[in-house]
């Protein structure tokens, strides 16, 4: 039992639905295979998007063009038990939906929706999402990518974008670009003459996810190719929002994981003629362990609730990301000392949870940057430069 509080309780009807239903497809179509594809780094993307899809998962908090229109509590269950597997198979569905996804659907044309957004709910396309740079992450700001604008109207975009996941299994990429009009977000088609995609490798974290560099060579592009609702850096800012509540749910999966790995270890593994699970030593780690998780799942619930009714604020989501992302690590951590050497090899989920959530920590906003958010919004002050 991991469930102390019983938080699961307050979810509706239809929300414990998505969980049952997610949760089942994580254990039949991942969970058999998740330590192979992290052992050989691979993702299948192609065969795992279309039953994503018909899922409902893909945009699933999107209305029309195909998605499900769900609330966003229902987003952040399915990203928790997404994350239960694998950390890669959460992030997939967070780029999608999140960062390739919302920005067509909230910023785009009715050309660029209906093109889109139905191939992207149905997983017949994949997405991705390019704002950092070889030279710029937390300050994407300071990018050095460009679209220049000419007479004709086209855009011309060069440019360099790295650590992009999903880019090089990618059908459209979702670039954002310095114009002379300020930062502007563009659909780029990935066969478009001047875009490749080369995947990055030996990652000992995230193995099973596609991470990308992505080159942009004198790449042509209509003028109406511009997301043209948007401009600035409120633009990507504002997705990676929505991805970020994503990830404040699904690392609470992965913490779930590891601390279920770590109980069942503990009441199996005999040490001194007692199962470790029986010192005192081993049952404070195992408390401490639920104690944060349960936290953290309080904390996604209450800022699922705030989503949901308008009222959540980046500050808000910046708290979440921060504290349960920092939870998750720590748990995992923590569990793998229960497990001893095996805590360490892939027999067991929990190295793997472990490693993933190095990037998890980096990603959508390092820590750092979510501490000087919540500086800044306590003290009015800006200690970012
Ligand atoms: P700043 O002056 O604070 O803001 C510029 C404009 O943006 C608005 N804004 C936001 N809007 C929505 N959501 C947010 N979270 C927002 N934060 C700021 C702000 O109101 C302002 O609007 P306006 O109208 O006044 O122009 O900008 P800054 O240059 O000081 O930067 C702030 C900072 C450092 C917090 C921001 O740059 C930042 O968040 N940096 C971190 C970059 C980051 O997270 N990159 C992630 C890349 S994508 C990724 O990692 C995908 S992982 C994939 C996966 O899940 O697998
Ligand atoms: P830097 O910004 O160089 O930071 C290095 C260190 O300096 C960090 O500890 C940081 O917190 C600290 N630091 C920076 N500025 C300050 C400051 N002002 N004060 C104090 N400390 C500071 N990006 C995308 O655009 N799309 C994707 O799909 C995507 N997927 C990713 C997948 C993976 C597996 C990974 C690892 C990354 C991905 N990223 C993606 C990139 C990710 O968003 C960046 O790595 C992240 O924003 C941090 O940027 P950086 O790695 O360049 O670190």
């Amino acid at each position: 039992m991991t469930d102390l509080l019983r938080i699961d309780d307050e979810f509706t009807h239809e929300q414990q639905l998505i969980r049952d239903t997610v949760r089942a497809f994580v254990d039949d179509q991942v969970a058999p295979h998740i330590s192979e594809w992290f052992e050989s780094g691979v993702f299948p993307s192609r065969e795992l998007a279309p039953a994503l899809g018909e899922l409902g998962l893909l945009g699933m908090h999107l209305e029309g063009y195909g998605c499900a229109g769900l609330d966003a509590t229902s987003y952040g269950i399915a990203c928790r038990e997404l994350e239960a597997g694998d950390s890669g198979l959460r992030s997939f569905v967070s780029v999608q939906g999140s960062l390739a996804m919302f920005p067509i659907w909230k910023y785009g044309s009715e050309e660029q929706k209906t093109t889109w957004l139905p191939r992207l709910a149905s997983g017949e396309a994949i997405g991705c999402f390019g704002l950092t740079e070889p030279d710029q992450g937390s300050d994407p700001g300071a990018m050095r990518t460009y679209a220049k604008q000419e007479a004709s109207g086209d855009w011309v975009l060069n440019g360099a974008k790295m650590w992009i996941t999903n880019g090089s299994v990618a059908d459209v990429a979702v670039v954002w670009a310095g114009t002379e009009g300020g930062i502007r977000g563009f659909v780029v088609p990935t066969d478009t003459p001047g875009f490749s995609a080369v995947e990055m490798h030996r990652k000992l974290s995230l193995r099973a996810s596609v991470t990308s560099s992505l080159y942009l060579d004198d790449v042509r592009l209509p003028a109406d190719a511009v997301l043209p609702h948007v401009s600035g850096l409120k633009g990507p800012l504002s997705c990676l929002t929505e991805a970020r509540f994503g990830i404040l749910w699904g690392v609470t999966g992965a913490a779930r994981s590891c601390l279920s790995a770590a109980i069942d270890y503990a009441k199996t593994r005999v040490q001194f003629d007692r199962p470790i699970g029986a010192f005192q030593l081993t049952q404070e780690k195992l408390a401490w362990m639920a104690v944060a998780t349960e936290q953290a799942g309080l904390t996604a619930l209450h800022l699922g609730r705030l989503k949901d009714t308008g009222r959540l604020t980046p500050q808000q989501v910046s708290f979440g990301k921060l504290a349960n992302v920092r939870a998750a690590l720590d748990i995992a951590r923590q569990a793998r000392t229960i497990l001893g050497a095996n805590g360490i090899t892939l027999e067991y989920p929990v190295i793997r949870h472990m490693n993933n959530l190095e990037s998890v920590l980096t990603y959508e906003g390092t820590q750092e940057i979510h501490l000087l958010t919540l500086g800044r919004a306590l003290t009015g002050l800006d200690a970012f430069r």
